[in-house]
């Protein structure tokens, strides 16, 4: 029947509710809903004796404490989410008839969670790894789940190799080391014995696994989708998401010293930014081809470790998620929220892409070992906005009340209720694509060039990604120990490009093969490098390193033109309080050199002045200052902190501002945030 009742924790049914009483409101009670006299103690036998088992508060205080945890993600334990909306720019009915997508303007709520793949749900989280980037679209035809990555393809073209690969890739088992890592042997050994993954691998050794902030990576569906219009006429879709913010990363040496001094450096990222009101916004793409077109290319478009050139088939933006509300609490939401990619609204269909094939399956299957049963469906953070009704049943931690005497299709006693619905009247029917072939275990010859688009990738880095992939590889390699497997993964990549697998050879201490023939791809395509990406000062976090007695003609423009341009500012000094400049202007103190450190922000202003320690605070401005210089970010320095710039091993160049004041470089300051990092930089000269 269509009117079963659900208990979500205060609407007890209609019976209980008549009963309702209300000076319970504040009180703390056991979960029977009786009043609790004494939380602090239990019960005793005399004050110093045994523990009394009839003490029930006790007893389910305790119990329930024990049965706190579930289950961490078997991948993408380590993640964070928010909700926020969709709002769809231009009607894509010509394509789909999935009711989110027709009317220009309308808004859909979505729920977000990003992640990182490897690591334990403890995990740092600024580690080498791919992001996951999963949307819930609460559409009212039913949540439409769309589960990517911040990455276009993946490692693998068969969904019955995914076991293998997160072994692979998970801590090793007998020593269960290390975390959150990619950089050891059974990674490589995997990489190297199962080619298919050269393409995904070259992603993962850029830019794009450090992402500075979960705000500023793309997002991709990965597989080819179909979109059905409702002349029942396909499209083959990819589905991408651009942040507003451009595409930016962090240093290797930075990420590994975040991940010590913040942890949790990407959720907090996240966290503050909503809480800050500056919402946080994707606008959504799709790249459509005509079913006619499913052979026009050098590539299967099937198979999930290739892309579809943006130059060659154009990213059609068509809406914008703004996530705009954290989470009221991270377990009962971010915890379990269950996304499957096999939940789809009319219009929206899949491929026969194998990976993708796979996924349908574990989806579910995962969500029954990790929330405990059939009905995770049922939490609040699952359930869709529109009613939903079937004859399933039962099992562990139902909350529906389904009334009545039937439970089957068909029947008569409830007069067929609840009805199928036909496809006028929004009942999903799967696409008819026409299959035909014999049962076969093997796959299609289309799928086997594994190197060509992993060197199309790396034509089209820029020269300083180009260093930033070879010292990925000569880190991850290097910690390889198994000299065989160095010298098969160097003898694998050689297939990409001779001169990278060269230089990463002679860092690892293996050979370059002489007899391993590269790719011949000669074709780049500009939207793979980060370079060619939006480049905006706004939510930068800048620094202002400064002590009592500073220069506060210099400080007050500077904060108002940073602020101006939307940069996020933190005054740090030697400890917290209030610090009083030249001319009497007061500033309270953010962080203390203690409490944060010069690799959480993405640029400097020097401002000194005198601080109790004076040695000590100018041994760690210089410290402060030389990490940035190291990792690339722009510095200014007022002109009275030029002796703490010359103790320093910053030299003049792009990015450094030295005697900066406002009304002279005030653009130039913007634009080098803007910029966010200049590898022109010669650390070593
Ligand atoms: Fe997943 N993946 N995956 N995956 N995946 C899971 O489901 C799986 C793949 C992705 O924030 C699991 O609920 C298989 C590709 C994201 O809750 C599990 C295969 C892509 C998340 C699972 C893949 C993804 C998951 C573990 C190969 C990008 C986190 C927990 C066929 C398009 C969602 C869970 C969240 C999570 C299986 C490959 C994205 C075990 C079998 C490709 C973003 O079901």
């Amino acid at each position: 029947m269509t009117n079963d009742r659900k208990i979500d924790g205060d609407s007890k049914n209609k019976q209980l509710e008549t009963f309702r009483v209300n000076d319970h409101e504040h009180a703390m009670t056991t979960n029977q809903g009786l009043k609790v006299s004494e939380d602090e103690h239990s019960l005793k036998a005399g004050t110093r004796g045994p523990t009394l088992m009839e003490d029930f508060h006790f007893r389910e205080k305790m119990t329930h404490f024990d049965h706190e945890r579930i289950p961490e993600r078997v991948v993408h334990a380590r993640g964070y989410a928010a909700h926020g909306e969709f709002e769809l720019y231009e009607s894509m009915k010509k394509y789909t008839k999935a009711g989110f997508l027709q009317e220009p303007g309308s808004k859909t709520p979505v729920f977000t969670r990003f992640s990182t793949v490897a690591g334990s749900k403890g995990s740092a989280e600024a580690v080498r790894d791919v992001r996951g980037f999963a949307v819930k679209f609460y559409t009212e035809e039913g949540n439409y789940d769309l589960v990517g990555n911040n990455m276009p393809v993946f490692f693998i073209q068969d969904a019955i190799k995914f076991p293998d690969l997160v072994h692979a890739v998970k801590p090793e088992p007998h020593n269960e080391m290390p975390q959150a890592a990619s950089a050891h042997d059974t990674f490589w050994d995997f990489v190297a014995n199962n080619q298919e993954s050269a393409h995904m691998v070259m992603w993962q050794m850029s830019d794009r696994a450090i992402p500075r902030s979960l705000r500023m990576m793309e997002g991709f569906g990965v597989h080819t989708y179909r979109f059905i219009n409702d002349q029942g006429e396909a499209h083959f879709v990819k589905f991408h998401w651009k942040p507003k913010l451009g595409v930016h990363s962090l240093v290797w040496d930075e990420a590994q010293k975040i991940n010590g001094k913040d942890p949790d450096f990407h959720r907090r990222d996240l966290w503050e930014s909503i809480e800050n009101g500056d919402f946080v916004e994707f606008e959504l793409g799709v790249q459509l081809l005509e079913e006619k077109d499913e052979f026009a290319f050098d590539f299967d478009i099937l198979d999930p470790t290739k892309i579809w050139p943006e130059e060659d088939i154009p990213v059609k933006i068509i809406g914008k998620m703004t996530l705009n509300r954290n989470v009221d609490n991270v377990f009962a939401e971010t915890e379990q929220v269950a996304f499957h990619p096999g939940s789809v609204v009319p219009g929206i269909d899949f491929s026969n892409d194998p990976l993708l094939q796979g996924r349908l399956f574990s989806y579910t299957d995962t969500q029954l070992i990790r929330l405990g049963g059939p009905n995770f469906h049922e939490l609040p953070i699952n359930r869709p906005v529109c009613p939903f009704h079937n004859n399933q049943r039962d099992g562990y931690g139902r909350q529906t009340i389904n009334v009545g005497q039937v439970s089957y299709h068909k029947n008569s006693l409830a007069n067929n209720k609840p009805n199928t619905s036909t496809e006028e009247d929004g009942g999903f029917v799967h696409y008819q694509e026409k299959v035909e072939g014999r049962k076969i275990q093997a796959r299609s010859d289309s799928f086997k060039d594994h190197f060509s688009q992993a060197r199309l990738f790396w034509n089209s880095m820029s020269s300083a990604e180009k260093q930033h992939i070879i010292n990925a590889f000569s880190f991850e390699v290097g910690k390889v120990k198994d000299m065989n497997v160095r010298q098969q993964v160097i003898t694998m990549f050689a297939n990409v490009d001779l001169e990278m697998v060269t230089e990463i050879a002679q860092n690892v201490g293996v050979k370059a093969p002489s007899d391993v023939e590269q790719s011949s791809v000669t074709k780049s395509s500009p939207a793979l490098s980060q370079e060619n990406k939006a480049k905006l000062p706004n939510t930068r976090k800048i620094a202002v390193l400064l002590a009592d007695d500073f220069d506060d003609a210099a400080l007050e423009p500077f904060l108002k033109a940073s602020l101006d341009a939307g940069m996020s500012i933190d005054i740090v000094s030697e400890t917290f309080g209030t610090l009083t400049g030249k001319n009497g202007a007061t500033v309270d103190v953010d962080e203390t050199l203690l409490t944060i450190h010069s690799v959480l922000y993405d640029a400097l202003y020097v401002v000194g002045g005198q601080a109790k320690q004076q040695k000590k605070f100018e041994m760690d401005v210089v410290d402060f200052v030389n990490e940035a210089y190291m990792h690339f970010k722009p510095i200014a320095s007022a002109p009275a902190a030029k002796h703490l710039m010359d103790q320093s091993n910053v030299k003049a160049g792009s990015g450094i501002l030295m005697d900066f004041t406002v009304s002279r470089d005030g653009k130039q300051w913007v634009e080098a945030v803007a910029e966010h990092r200049f590898w022109d930089r010669k650390l070593y000269e």
